[in-house]
């Protein structure tokens, strides 16, 4: 029987240790959703890290033990591993670098060796699971070797990769001491996916000028292969937030939000804390919309969500305390005693108060420098089931490319994203339920089931396609 095999560096539980020992919670994210139909299935597995270090080999057979039973299968990371492939290279090379962020990258041999080794612990990993005829599919930008290794050890493997973050221009990539070498793993694949088609155009040019292949319509030629290239936007599980939206628990939340904002307009802003996000720019631009727009002064607030992540790389400390010093004095300088105009939390919501905080926004401000896709944006139009509501959208963000009917915004223009906002808060409602309608439409009829089924369809096909050249 051939088996599907999902590679990531995450696992979607989230395995934790609190003081009555190692707690096990399955993640909510996008991704775990999508993909959940398939590695559940029958004799399907998901290969990746849990999230934490366990030293102890006894603990690592309970948490092996304790995952294997909801099909996953543990990496365990050394605290070496976790320092210098995980916080080194993945986040603190490849993340800033293809998020056009090169003046925060580090370009270290010791991370480079580390990735190169942790990219084979997986490979390994995979490896002992992984008969000469599975499928296997591989995501993001942790293991870009991962391809390539495991095309060298099963050659007959159906090898998927997804690339969940932005491909950036070919210049970027050639500023990379082994940009060839990543170019040359992910070609092990058979089929590589982009959200957008933009991303697909950077990689191609990227392999035909760092690696000599040309492509035609998408397919490279390698002298032994041919590699399928295209764009597949990730949605969202679009029902799951409607109905979310809709609960009595969203409601209820919601209510109470309202009581609380005593009929305070709501611009709302959720991300983890990244400096690809655009975090501090949209504060400043909030800020200036009080300074020229002063009639909405006391009318609007700034619901601020901002999720903790990567705490031990330093560029994201640094902002935590530029965002916390951004509020802090915003606030002093334009609260009143009856409003406050940034509503700041340092944490992350449960899944019901988030769908009724989305539920809750008059505008959603979603305004990264660079984002692979964004799926906050996504969630946001599926809560809106009133078809109330304004999406100001950064043109940088891979969601920009479907969601033409947002208030698109180039982040970096402050004046036009005060302007989209004074916009946003006076746009009419007949306005808002137009732009919703066909945004919905879209993220509803593409949501992460159709994207599952669309990539492990064209990988079916890319293998057939291989089958029927070799034996011409
Ligand atoms: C990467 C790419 C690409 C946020 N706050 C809370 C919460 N969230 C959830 C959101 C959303 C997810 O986190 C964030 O997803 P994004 O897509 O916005 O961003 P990244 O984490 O950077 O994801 C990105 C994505 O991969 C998929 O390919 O779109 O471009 O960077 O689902 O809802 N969830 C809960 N509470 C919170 O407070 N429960």
């Amino acid at each position: 029987m051939s088996r599907t095999i999902i590679v990531s560096n995450r696992l979607p539980t989230k395995v934790q240790r609190s003081a009555e020992g190692l707690t096990f919670q399955p993640s909510e994210g996008g991704l775990a959703t999508g993909l959940g139909s398939i590695y559940k299935a029958d004799g399907n597995v998901w290969v990746g890290w849990p999230g934490l270090f366990v030293e102890d080999p006894n603990e690592q057979a309970q948490v092996a033990e304790r995952l294997q039973a909801d099909s996953m299968a543990p990496v365990f990371l050394t605290e070496a591993e976790i320092r210098d492939y995980y916080e080194g290279f993945s986040n603190s090379t490849l993340w800033p670098t293809f998020h056009y962020f090169t003046q925060f990258a580090t370009y270290e041999d010791a991370h480079w060796q580390a990735y190169v080794a942790a990219n084979e612990k997986f490979c390994q990993a995979v490896l002992a699971l992984a008969g000469p005829d599975d499928t296997i599919w591989v995501h993001d930008y942790q293991l870009l070797l991962l391809p390539e290794m495991l095309r060298r050890a099963r050659p007959e493997a159906t090898i998927g990769f997804f690339l969940h973050i932005p491909f950036p221009s070919y210049e970027l990539i050639r500023v990379l001491p082994w940009g060839a070498a990543l170019l040359n793993g992910m070609l092990g694949a058979d089929l590589i996916g982009f959200h957008t088609f933009g991303y697909m155009r950077h990689f191609l040019s990227a392999v035909s000028h760092m690696v000599g292949y040309s492509n035609q319509n998408g397919i490279v030629e390698t002298p032994t292969r041919s590699v399928l290239v295209d764009a597949f936007p990730m949605g969202i599980d679009y029902q799951r937030y409607a109905e979310a939206a809709v609960s009595a628990e969203a409601e209820a939340h919601q209510r109470t939000y309202r009581a609380a904002m005593r009929g305070v307009r709501v611009v709302l802003s959720i991300d983890r804390l990244d400096y690809t996000k655009g975090i501090a720019q949209r504060l400043r631009a909030f800020e200036q919309l009080l300074v020229r727009h002063p009639e909405w002064s006391g009318q609007v607030s700034l619901l601020m969500v901002v999720v903790p992540s990567r705490d031990q790389v330093a560029q994201y400390q640094e902002l935590k305390v530029e965002i916390d010093e951004l509020v802090g004095r915003i606030n002093a300088q334009h609260s009143t005693i009856t409003w406050n105009p940034i509503h700041y939390f340092y944490r992350s919501f449960p899944f019901e108060e988030l769908a009724g905080l989305y539920r809750l926004a008059d505008v959603a401000l979603v305004t990264p420098m660079r984002d692979g896709m964004n799926l906050v944006a996504k969630e946001f139009v599926a809560c809106k089931t009133n078809q109330r509501g304004v999406l100001i959208l950064s043109e940088r963000a891979g969601a920009a490319r479907e969601l033409s009917d947002a208030l698109l915004i180039n982040p970096t223009d402050l004046n036009q994203l005060v302007e989209a906002m004074h916009e946003a808060l006076h746009m009419p409602e007949d306005e808002q339920i137009a732009h919703m309608a066909s945004m919905q439409a879209l993220v509803r009829q593409y949501d992460v089931f159709a994207w599952t089924n669309l990539f492990m369809e064209r990988l079916a096909y890319s293998k057939i396609k291989q089958q029927t050249m070799s034996t011409d």
